[in-house]
């Protein structure tokens, strides 16, 4: 049995993470997705518009992820590979290169981005549009 491991925000859930994940399960039995909490958010100097809860919730719905572990740190890699017998650890191209050093561990392989879509390009596209106010989610 073959186990993919990524990390991400996945906020405003779109294609470019769905087309990713997609890809990564085709490659293995098992996706584990690992998702960033709101405080490593912080500390990666990003804040996402959905809270964490919210962004595991859309993830878990997604027939290509089979299981969510919370990010927590950039130092988690390693003993999360071990922990869950990675065999292959994959992100997106926008990080080629930066995780080799853990090919000592699992094959690393880095997948094509999906080009012109981000969750940055959303907000700014519907905040220019006056559509999107900073702060505006509300969970029920
Ligand atoms: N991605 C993609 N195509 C896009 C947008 C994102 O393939 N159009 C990929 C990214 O390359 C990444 C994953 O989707 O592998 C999640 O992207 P983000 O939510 O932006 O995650 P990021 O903030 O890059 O956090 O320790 C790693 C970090 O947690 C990654």
């Amino acid at each position: 049995m073959t186990t993919v491991l990524t990390y991400g925000t996945f906020d405003l859930f779109h294609y470019g993470h769905v087309r990713l994940l997609r890809r990564l399960r085709d490659m293995a039995d098992v996706l584990i997705v690992g998702v960033s909490t709101d405080g490593f958010n912080a500390a990666k100097g990003k804040s996402s518009y959905f809270p964490y809860e919210v962004r595991c919730e859309m993830l878990m719905s997604c027939r290509y992820v089979d299981t969510i572990i919370p990010e927590v740190s950039w130092d988690q890699k390693r003993a999360d590979i071990k922990r869950h017998d990675v065999d292959i650890f994959a992100m997106g191209s926008d990080w080629a290169g930066k995780f080799d050093d853990l090919s000592d561990l699992c094959r690393v392989v880095y997948l094509p981005r999906t080009e012109d879509i981000s969750s940055t390009m959303i907000k700014a596209n519907l905040f220019r549009e006056r559509a999107f106010q900073p702060g505006a989610a509300r969970i029920a």
